[in-house]
Order: structure tokens, then sequence, then C-alpha cells
């Protein structure tokens, strides 16, 4: 691993304009990753640019650090290094796939276990409990002080996927790591208020709504909350708002795996998975073309919202067996 890490901080030492791309529909561990790379590197004076597929969601809006999105930096495409975080695979990086394309030097930095090693160097670290945590390390082999901004990425980027520190990817490593960040005097209780105790209005009506959809398989071992297009459309939903709903579900009671099947355009499905304690979802969700953790996983499948749900119970079904 160590060697693998060496090399990767050779290519960027020598690298001069960089291109950043976190996962498509970002989240905290990406957004904050992203960031605290952009920022870490342009100290060194290199030119960095992070790019979004799409918008974050409103909730990271305070995340210090820049952004353009896809149709400026392919205006403006000459990177020499690419540097892709938190992504899987290839296909977490959409219409930026073009952009990894043409990079002379490619680098993958990720946790996840069904991570398919796509770039020119990989730096895979299953056992971080975020890549946020790999940043960290990368950061302080670059020789890079830790200055307020990185840290308050960093401290979103691990405490997100973490969800507030209480998931098993937890270790002593990940507290050790959140110790350091404190030290720069990252101001944690209103970042957990607005990243953890925040909801839109919006986000509470389909909270309702979700609630109300609550079905029960499996003798209870499985829940599952199907969301239709038109309720998405007629709450005025975004990605970010249905973001914890898979977490809900499974936090009734009894339930093993909760399920989201989320109707996104008609034919096109969003899957997301959550379990508590022995079903591997990452095996479920890779199963549908997806990926993930053990605990959290997702997929997305083209096909109808009634088909989508047969499939996923079925699925669910075999690995209870
Ligand atoms: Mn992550």
């Amino acid at each position: 691993m160590m060697n693998e890490m060496n090399e990767i901080v050779e290519q960027i030492q020598k690298a001069s304009k960089i291109a950043i791309l976190p996962h498509v529909d970002p989240d905290g561990d990406c957004l904050g990753s992203s960031f605290a790379v952009s920022l870490a590197l342009q100290k060194t004076g290199k030119k960095v640019q992070v790019i979004l597929e799409n918008d974050r969601p409103e909730m990271f809006h305070f995340l210090p650090g820049s952004y353009i999105n896809y149709e400026a930096a392919e205006a403006n495409d000459d990177y020499d290094t690419v540097i892709c975080l938190d992504s899987g695979d290839l296909k977490r990086l959409g219409k930026r796939y073009v952009i990894f394309e043409k990079g002379s030097v490619t680098v993958n930095i990720d946790h996840h276990a069904t991570n398919t090693r796509y770039a020119q160097y990989n730096y895979v670290d299953v056992n971080a409990a975020a890549t946020g945590e790999i940043v960290y390390q990368f950061i302080h082999q670059l020789r890079i002080p830790i200055c307020h901004d990185i840290a308050t990425n960093l401290y979103v980027a691990i405490s997100t996927d973490t969800g507030g520190f209480k998931y098993s990817n937890t270790t002593a490593k990940t507290h050790a790591v959140i110790a350091e960040l404190m030290e720069t005097g990252i101001p944690i209780a209103d970042i957990n208020r607005k990243i953890f105790d925040t909801m839109s209005l919006v986000k509470l009506k389909l909270t309702a709504a979700a609630i109300e959809r609550i079905q029960f398989y499996h003798e209870g071992l499985i829940c599952v909350i199907v969301l239709p297009n038109d309720l998405l459309c007629d709450l005025g939903v975004t990605e970010d708002d249905t973001e914890g709903l898979t977490g809900l579900a499974k936090s009734v009671q009894g339930v093993e795996v909760g399920v989201l099947i989320k109707e996104k355009e008609p034919g096109v499905i969003k899957v997301s998975f959550r379990s508590n304690e022995y079903i591997d979802v990452a095996n479920i969700a890779a199963s549908l073309g997806g990926g993930g953790h053990k605990r959290a996983s997702g997929c997305t499948l083209n096909m109808n919202l009634d088909e989508a749900v047969d499939v996923v119970l079925k699925k669910l079904e075999e690995a209870f067996k």
C-alpha cells in the first residue's frame, strides 16, 4: 500500500494541471475529499479544478472550495493528471469519463470493496472509513499543512461516511484523524448541525410520504420504501432530499435490510440498500450492476418501477437463504 501511495505522490508532484473528479450525485465524502485535495494542491502552486457532473446538495454548500461544471471543463480540457475520488467504477464518472480518458496520468483513490482499479495508479483501501481518511494520509505524505478549510472538508467527508462515527467502519484511526483535524479549531457543533440536524420542508413532507409507503417482507426483516416519480415531482424533491430514507427503513426494530426504490424518471430506477448485521448488500448491488459496501450499497436499474421492485425483492429473498 505504501508503495502505491508513494507512486501516486510522485505523479501528483510532477503534475501541473489537475482535474479532480468526485462521483456523480456527490455526497459528503466525495465532495469533502475533492475540495481538500484541491485546496492542498493549490497551496503547492498547482492548477487544480474540481469538476462536478451535477450540483452539490444544498447541505454541502458551506464547504470551502470551488468547482466548475462539466461543460466549463470540456471547453478547457488540457488536464495532464486526473484524480478520481470515492468512485468505485468508471460509471461513477458519468459524462466526465471524456475528461478521464484524455488524462495522460490517471489516479483512482477510493475505499469501496467493489472498486474496479480502472486508473493507471490505484489506491484502494477498503479498511478506510471514508475516502477522506485516505486523503488525509496523502496530504500528510505530500507534507502540506492541514489548514482550517482542509480540516472542515475532511471532517465532513469522514463524519458523513461514518454516519456521525456510528457505523462499523469507524475505527480508532478514524478518531485519531478526527482529533488531528479538530486541532485546527473547526467548529464541529456547527458543522454537525448543518449536515445531520437540518431538514428542508420538502424533505419533511417526503419523509411523511415515505413512512406511509413502508412495506415489510420476509417476516419483517426487509423494509422497503418505494417512491414513484409522480410523487417526487408533486413534492418537488431533489436528489439530496431522498438521502437518509434508506437508513430510516433500516432503523425499524427487527429489520435487517432497508431498501429505497426510487423512480428517478420513468425507466430509470435508483435502488439503495442498507443492512444492520449480517446481509452483505455490496453483493446484492453488484449482482444488479451496482456496487458499494457490505452495509451500504446501491444500483441503477433500467426498467419500469414494478419490474424493479420484483427484481430487488427476488434478490433479497435469495440473500436471506
Ligand atoms: Mn465514501
